[in-house]
């Protein structure tokens, strides 16, 4: 790359940190991406002179609102709502929506940043966005989440439609929470608009698979990139962080698999069960339960709980982060490479540092990052939404053959993209390229959007 053209990218990131003081997390995603962008420059200098890299780093819209809601003792809360529009060239936002206490802007710019490159990949005709709120849903009752959501709607509502911004689940948020959501949109607005939000109920609307699809998706895209490597899953060892929808489905598809998983967690601490997790307890825990990791040791004493434990220090071959953003950092990354990790699959989003990265690429152990690896989620949602335009519903093997080849077409179009600018294995490289090329390309036919 030439210099002129690196210190262009620069002046870039220095703008978007001017512009966007103190979301430190946007900044981290924005610039994982424009630091593998000079090649894709060099070869369309149409798309610098368009500018296009300056305006993918400004969202179309940026929507923030008050959320009142009154808990079961009659006391009043008052909440902050978000939802960051990104772009919108290749199609309708489209995006989940994610409840925690530690939500602020810059959380849901780094989600919708990555959305919108992630969505490029999928093929489909969805744009990026994101958007959720500061509310806590731990240890409220049904009837307080779904006051909540009720009044998070009632202003996000005006915002959304099939064909305009089409959200679904994130962190805090699963079927539960988009039944309260989908129950107010159709209220107020008198519209039994299925595609406007996705990840719905099988029997509302929704679409088998979605549930499962994350953690499937980035299976298969780990077992491609295995499979590269004249590799399998197949009776590797592996350690899956968080115990909520992407690690569940991730541990199940390693299972069904071959693999054998023997930690998963919570944000309290980690479970370590050699023998192998016990899936249909986790699953009756935390789906059906709501109960913290920690239970799983009461019932089996074979098990050990690490409260505050740290995830990555359990040896592993095969490790899938599927909790958070930025729970690997470098000493962790080492530890995993130390312990005889050979693949690295992100469910989660953005979950490992920038430090982290560099320690993957360079003992070159096969590293799917996020926004290729956990594709598979919002592209069932995209089946989702093309099921709800036809009046359709499809089987369960039929949906999940169409996430397998999409998974698998996304592996296969990162790894010859990164190939094809001389980063053969370069996964983050492959997949910064490509989806910036697709939205780029949508783009600029449009016009000065
Ligand atoms: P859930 O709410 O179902 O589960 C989240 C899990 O991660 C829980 O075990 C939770 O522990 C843990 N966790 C969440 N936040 C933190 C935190 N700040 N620190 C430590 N642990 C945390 O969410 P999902 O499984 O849906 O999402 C997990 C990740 O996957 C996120 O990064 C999300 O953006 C990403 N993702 C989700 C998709 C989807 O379709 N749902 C699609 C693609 C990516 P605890 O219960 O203690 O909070
Ligand atoms: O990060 C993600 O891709 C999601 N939370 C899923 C988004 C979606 O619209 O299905």
């Amino acid at each position: 790359m030439t210099v002129v053209l690196e210190e262009k990218i620069e002046a870039i990131f220095r703008q978007v940190i001017a512009r966007n003081p103190g979301e430190e997390e946007f900044h981290q995603a924005v610039k994982e991406v424009l630091e593998t962008l000079g090649p894709v420059l060099v070869k369309y200098p149409e798309f610098a002179h368009q500018k296009i890299i300056e305006r993918v780093c400004e969202p179309e819209r940026q929507i923030i609102f008050r959320v009142p809601w009154q808990d079961d003792k009659g006391e009043v809360h008052i909440n902050r709502g978000f939802r960051v529009e990104f772009n919108s060239a290749i199609g309708p936002y489209k995006g989940g929506l994610r409840f925690h206490p530690s939500v602020y802007l810059g959380i849901i710019k780094f989600l919708g940043f990555e959305q919108l490159f992630k969505n490029a990949l999928t093929g489909m005709p969805i744009g990026g966005g994101k958007g959720g709120s500061d509310f806590d849903p731990k240890g409220k009752s049904d009837n307080e989440i779904m006051r909540f959501c009720q009044s998070f709607m009632t202003e996000l509502y005006r915002h959304l439609g099939e064909h305009t911004d089409v959200p679904a689940g994130d962190v805090g948020v699963g079927g539960r929470e988009l039944g309260f959501l989908f129950g107010q949109y159709k209220r107020i607005t008198n519209r039994y608009e299925s595609g406007v939000l996705t990840g719905k109920g099988i029997g509302w609307g929704g679409s088998l698979v979605r549930k499962e699809a994350t953690g499937y998706g980035a299976v298969y895209f780990v077992r491609e990139m295995l499979k590269v490597r004249k590799n399998s899953v197949e009776g590797k060892t592996c350690v899956v962080s968080g115990s909520g929808n992407v690690a569940i489905y991730t541990m199940e598809k390693l299972q069904q698999l071959g693999a054998k998983v023997v930690a998963c967690s919570d944000s309290n601490g980690i479970i370590v069960h050699e023998k192998g997790i016990d899936l249909d307890l986790i699953k009756r825990l935390k789906e059906v339960e709501r109960r913290r990791i920690s239970d799983y040791a009461t019932h089996h004493k074979d098990a050990k709980y690490i409260a505050g434990g740290n995830i990555w220090e359990v040896p592993c071959q095969i490790a899938m982060p599927s909790a958070t953003q930025n729970e690997i950092n470098g000493k962790d990354a080492m530890t995993l490479v130390k312990n005889g990790c050979i693949a690295v699959g992100e469910g989660a989003n953005m979950p490992t540092t920038p430090e982290g990265v560099k320690v993957f690429l360079d003992a070159k152990i096969a590293y799917g990052p996020g926004k290729a690896a956990n594709a598979g989620g919002v592209a069932t949602s995209a089946l989702e939404m093309q099921q709800n335009a036809s009046r359709d519903s499809w089987t369960f093997e039929y949906t999940d053959k169409k996430l397998d080849d999409i998974m698998t077409r996304i592996h296969s179009t990162t790894y010859e993209t990164a190939e094809a600018f001389g980063l053969e294995g370069n996964y983050v490289a492959g997949a910064n390229m490509l989806s910036f090329i697709k939205v780029a390309q949508a783009m600029v036919p449009l016009g000065l959007i």
